[in-house]
């Protein structure tokens, strides 16, 4: 799995999200600090959808980013047309094919479906974009129905079809037996659309991905409709442990952090306790086990290196789970002496303490330090 670019929808699937509103400002920030992180597309919200989107659409495409600017249509001549004529590299079209969309939303059988694709497709090949056709709700439409759309698609040029779990219904199995199903019926690039209503996300981008995918969709902190998307972070954390160099290559891991600080402020939200990488406890040790393992070899209980996204390792030891050799290092950091019989001593008072309540590491290193000033003072 060493060859995927990231499409990111910040800009759309998470203008999609409860709290976000993005001034014609925001959506400048947010965009140059996804090309900086260095996202290889951007996906934005749909000129048809209110005139200043479509301003808005067209601002971005004058940003002169290196990241490819995309929008987001429905299948329709009258959305197309308003897409062509802002500057976007490429449309990104999608129509609902499960039983239930048709159905219950736009009311369209798959004739009808095939026939309006094609006039779309046509239109904006002749426009010199790049486009890419996706159904939603892929899985929970017929197969058969959904590999012949592909099928048609395909032939007709597409840069990319896509698959969307809109409802976040599938599971990675699922994903990669359709993936797969896909990989043999079409020639083209395929791109996964994640929601995480089951916690799968991630997971399903990775099992696309091992199946055959070529372009997955994020969005910072995961925003979107419901509860969101595949995080770009959480994605970056995932595709670093499969094939470190090649990620470290495309994206400024570094800068993760600012993008997600960025996008929280303006949407109003914490970045989570538990967030991949930049969670204020993704980098803390705890355990006296694991305190002293990694202070021997981070590689021990640390898969992402804290380093590689400009993140700090914290080895936290004023709770009763603590063990001597993390306090023997908060020692060494403070530059007191003790011995290591000494250090086991003052461990235990930490532990004593700790059972009471957690210290902060203000109160262990006072205690540190007062323990120290006894031992070395001589004797009346
Ligand atoms: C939505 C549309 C979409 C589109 C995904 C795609 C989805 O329901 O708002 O274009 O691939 O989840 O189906 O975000
Ligand atoms: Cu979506």
């Amino acid at each position: 799995v060493n060859n995927f670019s990231i499409i990111e929808s910040t800009l759309r699937e998470g203008e999609q999200f409860g709290n976000a509103f993005f001034t014609t400002q925001d959506k400048i920030r947010i965009a140059k600090a996804l090309d900086d992180f260095g996202v290889e597309y951007i996906e934005i919200t749909s000129p048809a959808a209110s005139e200043q989107s479509r301003q808005d659409c067209i601002t971005i495409c004058n940003l002169g980013l290196k990241a490819k600017i995309l929008t987001h249509v429905r299948c329709h001549m009258d959305d197309a047309r308003i897409a062509v004529e802002t500057g976007v590299d490429g449309l990104d079209v999608v129509i609902g094919t499960s039983s239930y969309l048709r159905e219950f939303s736009h009311g369209k059988d798959m004739d009808y479906i095939i026939k309006q694709a094609t006039e779309v497709i046509q239109f904006i090949k002749s426009k010199g974009l790049e486009v890419r056709f996706s159904s939603e709700d892929s899985f929970r439409s017929d197969l058969v129905d959904l590999l012949n759309l592909y099928k048609t698609v395909d032939r007709l040029g597409v840069d990319r079809v896509g698959i969307a779990d809109t409802v976040g219904c599938a599971n990675p199995r699922q994903v990669y037996e359709l993936v797969k199903t896909l990989r043999n019926v079409v020639s083209c690039d395929i791109e996964c659309h994640f929601h995480d209503d089951t916690g799968c996300a991630i997971a399903n981008a990775y099992a696309a991905l091992e199946a055959g995918a070529t372009h997955i969709d994020t969005s910072v902190l995961g925003i979107g409709e419901r509860n969101g998307i595949t995080p770009l972070g959480g994605l970056c954390a995932r595709m670093y442990v499969a094939d470190k160099e090649y990620v470290m290559e495309k994206y400024d891991l570094p800068k993760l952090r600012e993008v997600e600080n960025l996008v929280a402020e303006i949407v109003q939200i914490q970045v989570p306790f538990n967030n991949y990488i930049t969670g204020y406890c993704a980098f803390t040790h705890k355990a006296g086990i694991h305190a002293k393992a990694i202070l021997n070899n981070p590689s021990t209980y640390e898969i992402l290196r804290p380093d590689d996204f400009g993140m700090t390792r914290y080895v936290s030891i004023g709770h009763r789970l603590t063990g001597w050799n993390a306090v023997k290092n908060r020692v060494q950091q403070l530059d007191l002496r003790l011995s290591d019989d000494e250090v086991k001593e003052v461990t235990a008072q930490i532990k004593q303490l700790a059972d009471l309540k957690p210290l902060g590491i203000e109160e262990v290193d006072t205690l540190l330090r007062v323990f120290h000033a006894k031992i070395n003072t001589p004797l009346m």
